[in-house]
């Protein structure tokens, strides 16, 4: 297995100006007619090399003419063709077969409809092709199928149809818009469609169109609304309007991740989709808004202007990722979705800058492309383009925009070019800021402060920034990066300081040396520095604050997010005094102190929300080495559980007075469910308190409170979880998106029948190793967050895993590749724990036949 380089990239030797494809579907014999215009770039003899997968290969001709067998040759994964001439007509026809396509990448079945996923290299596995995202051609798709398929979709605006003989039919769409293979798309099925229309700034009239299974239009109703929404902010945000008459949106169910940007056809993972106050929860509908906006930013950030190669994945990922992240903060709240993807980048991201996967966020290797979808690519992508955006301000990160769509629109471009664009819209020099592109790794800041008394009473404080990335798998010599740093200085009483040197500006201190000294003068001997607020750069910090000192912030800091994380600090300190010394107490002092912030925040119900959580248990494995799991868990059971006893009294108080009222999707209602559902499953580790959660499982009206109490059950007696749980299951029985939620609480129980449970729950009825969100919610769920049984040190629940993974692999490697992701992070772990995660980890190197997915991810694991 070859890996293939950044530093390798080739321009494409020729061009293929445009596609015209006519697919006649069948299950086992679909047929693929594809003629292409082709033209050589420049002067050179090479043969024109296209990529293909899994096909059978029937006829090639060059201008009509077939070509002799010593014009070509074929193997598994290319199809090279000699010819001397510079411009023609290539036909080659092909076929597939959906139906035993069981990775879901090119075209499949997904139930009864045919969907196809092209991203990052699956038209390879529909036809031959140069399947390269700088390879950009207009297509023209006519779709052929029996008459009992009635729904024929491909890209771009319908431009004819018709009936092929008695028992056949077919459409056919032209997208006038050049566009890399991979967003190719074609759908054909039977589904419910929900049609809506949209009128843009400048009046061009959009049909919206979107297709779900059979009897669940009403479920689609609300994403609807969320394209609209999200057609009129990029419109407001950035000027940019939708491009063609028509725009559809496809739900599937079986597909491999979120959803995909296929140009005008969107295919989305039912999940994204499919919501009602019945099945949803408000994450579900949170969700679903992200991922539809997402999906359609990525118009403008992915294809108008596309990745020249895909280690530039970054440029429309993360770039899309801040844009559905600013979308979703205007239409909820800035608050709630600032916490929510700090979570992710500190327990996930963080985890795999630590682990063998790290790269930066422009990877320089792969092996596998579909591995690189990565939290970091994504998430920590997301995050530098946040750090543009802090440092351009919002209108020089809007000039900066306007210039990379003027230079670059209808291209396939860089990391670089943005870059670029950026530059030309600022004074600043990017230049060092550049690095994080290229730069893997966590940063670590770290706060020095020295007090000194002065003259009049007054003292000076002297506090020293340093940062230093520690070396990565990838990477052992790291440089110093630009890291904006919000900061605030405050005093016991709220005071705010500034300092002498005026380095800090409107709250920002620009760390980008090694380390950088400032004073401040006070007449207060006791400050306090609050450092990265609002989570200004994708770093880690190390501020020895005292616990007084992080209740002062949680008193007076000014951004509510500082609070929060404060908090979260207190707890990380407590749990990690109680591994020190098992039996120990927390003081009085500390849990005066949240009381006291209880009280400051009981009107703010959605900080005092999210301040009552408690970091989790992969979260807090970021600021630990040498983990032994139960130790750690047993510690953080144990705060939890002092927590509910110290607290209790507070939490009731809380609780109930956040007034019921009946179900609505609004932010207030919101905020007061997230609340007191988390208060809930505090209360719930009190034997006493058993009964509210059975109350509220019993008098739910919406599937937020209704798992709100389930997920509390999980704290509650074995009887009672098991009794609601049978209830649960009883009427969603028939609702595979709801059952997946039952099955991910049964897999993240800690109980000794741990593996029992999961086998049982694999052969369920509505359960199947092929259905990607089935595999998810029980082997995922247990892998990611089962901590306590998937790390068991007799090393059952990593060999559970592998043994499930070797047989998904010959399945679908794409998802396994997923899900071994928490076996290759056994860095931060005990030695012991190690050590069976990488027999586990050599037993899937071993098996022949593995994926190339897993064995990038496995190898690189042990190497
Ligand atoms: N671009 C797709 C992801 C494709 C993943 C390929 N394995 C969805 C998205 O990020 O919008
Ligand atoms: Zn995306």
């Amino acid at each position: 297995v070859q890996a293939k380089r950044r530093a390798d990239y080739q321009p494409p030797a020729f061009s293929i100006a445009t596609v015209d494809l006519h697919i006649t579907l069948h299950p086992t014999q679909t047929q693929v007619i594809s003629t292409l215009s082709v033209t050589r770039n420049g002067n050179h003899d090479s043969p024109l090399i296209l990529d293909g997968d899994n096909l059978s290969l029937n006829t090639i001709a060059i201008n009509g003419n077939a070509l002799s067998d010593d014009e070509y040759t074929v193997s598994d994964t290319l199809l090279s063709i000699s010819t001397h001439l510079d411009e023609f007509v290539l036909e080659i026809t092909n076929t597939i077969a959906p139906e035993q396509n069981k990775a879901l990448e090119g075209l499949y079945l997904s139930g009864g409809a045919y969907c196809t996923q092209c991203e990052a290299e699956g038209f390879r596995r529909i036809t031959y092709f140069m399947d390269r995202p700088d390879v950009l051609s207009v297509y023209t798709v006519t779709v052929v199928a029996d008459k009992s398929v009635p729904m024929l979709l491909a890209n771009g605006n319908p431009v004819d149809k018709g009936e092929v003989d008695e028992n056949t039919h077919f459409v056919k769409w032209h997208d006038p818009h050049p566009k890399p293979c991979y967003l190719f798309a074609l759908v054909a099925g039977d589904f419910d469609l929900l049609t809506d229309s949209y009128t843009t700034t400048s009046g061009k009239e959009v049909a919206l169109e979107l297709y779900v299974d059979k009897g669940k239009k009403s479920q689609g109703v609300f994403a609807l609304e969320s394209l609209k929404r999200a057609m009129k902010w990029d419109e407001d945000v950035f000027g940019l309007e939708y491009d063609l008459d028509i725009y559809m949106i496809v739900a599937v169910d079986f597909f491999n991740m979120g959803a995909m940007e296929n140009k005008g056809l969107n295919v989305f993972n039912s999940k994204f989709v499919l919501a009602d106050q019945k099945s949803a929860t408000d994450d579900d509908f949170f969700n679903v808004e992200s991922v539809i906006a997402h999906e359609y930013f990525h118009n403008w950030t992915g294809n108008r202007i596309t990745c020249r190669d895909w280690f530039q994945l970054s440029l429309k990922e993360g770039l899309t990722v801040f844009r559905d992240q600013q979308f979703s903060a205007d239409m909820t709240s800035a608050l709630s979705n600032r916490i929510k993807h700090v979570r992710v980048m500190r327990e996930h991201q963080f985890a795999e800058d630590a682990s063998a996967m790290s790269h930066p966020i422009r990877p320089e290797e792969v092996i596998e492309m579909n591995n690189f979808y990565t939290v970091t690519v994504y998430d920590k992508g997301a995050e530098v383009i946040r750090m543009f955006h802090t440092l351009l301000g919002p209108e020089g990160f809007r000039r900066g925009m306007d210039e990379y769509f003027r230079r670059h629109d209808g291209q396939a471009v860089t990391c670089d070019d943005f870059i670029s664009a950026m530059q030309s819209a600022t004074d600043l020099d990017l230049t060092q800021f550049s690095r994080w592109y290229s730069q893997s790794g966590t940063p670590i800041i770290t706060v020095e402060h020295c007090t000194e008394s002065a003259e009049n009473g007054m003292f000076k404080h002297t506090f020293t920034l340093s940062q230093h990335t520690p070396a990565t798998s990838d990477q052992s010599e790291k440089q110093p990066l630009y890291i904006p740093v919000n900061i605030e200085i405050i005093d016991k009483q709220g005071n705010t300081y500034t300092d002498n040197e005026s380095l800090i500006q409107n709250g920002m201190i620009v760390l980008k040396d090694a380390s950088m000294r400032f004073t401040v003068n006070a007449q207060s001997a006791d400050l306090t520095p609050v450092v990265l607020g609002n989570f200004s750069a994708p770093a880690k910090v190390e501020n020895p604050l005292g616990t007084d000192a992080l209740l002062t912030i949680f008193k007076h800091s000014k951004d509510p997010f500082n609070r929060w994380d404060a908090m979260q600090t207190l707890y990380d300190r407590c749990i990690k005094q109680l591994e020190a010394s098992p039996d120990a107490e927390i003081s009085n002092d500390i849990w005066n102190g949240i009381k006291q912030a209880i009280a400051q925040e009981q009107d703010n119900l959605e900080l005092l929300g999210e301040c009552l959580v408690i970091p989790s248990f992969e979260t807090l494995c970021q600021s630990r080495s040498n983990i032994n799991v139960a130790a750690l868990s047993k510690a953080r059971k144990a705060f939890c559980d002092q927590y509910a006893r110290s607290l209790e009294q507070e939490l009731l108080n809380v609780f109930n007075n956040i007034e019921q009222s009946a179900y609505s999707y609004t932010q207030d209602a919101i905020n007061k469910r997230r609340c007191k559902n988390v208060v809930l499953a505090h209360l719930a580790r009190l034997p006493q308190h058993e009964s509210m959660v059975i109350a509220q499982f019993d008098s739910a009206d919406n599937m937020t409170d209704t798992l709100g109490a389930l997920r509390s059950a999980q704290h509650c007696s074995s009887a009672t979880f098991d009794s609601l749980m049978a209830q649960f299951e009883e009427t969603w029985n028939h609702d595979p998106l709801v059952l997946d939620k039952w099955f991910a609480l049964h897999a993240t129980q800690n109980r000794d029948d741990i593996f029992a449970t999961i086998t049982m729950l694999c052969e369920h009825p509505q359960f199947a190793m092929s259905n990607p969100n089935r595999v998810r919610s029980v082997i995922g769920s247990f892998a990611f967050y089962n901590s306590e049984k998937f790390h068991s040190l007799d090393g059952s629940g990593y060999k559970f895993v592998t043994d499930y993974l070797l047989k998904l692999d010959a399945v679908n490697p794409q998802v396994a590749a997923r899900i071994v992701t928490p076996l290759t992070q056994w860095q931060g772990f005990a030695i012991e724990h190690q050590q069976q995660m990488k027999q586990q980890l050599g037993r899937l190197l071993n098996h022949k036949g593995l994926s190339k997915d897993v064995f990038e991810k496995v190898s690189k694991s042990l190497a």
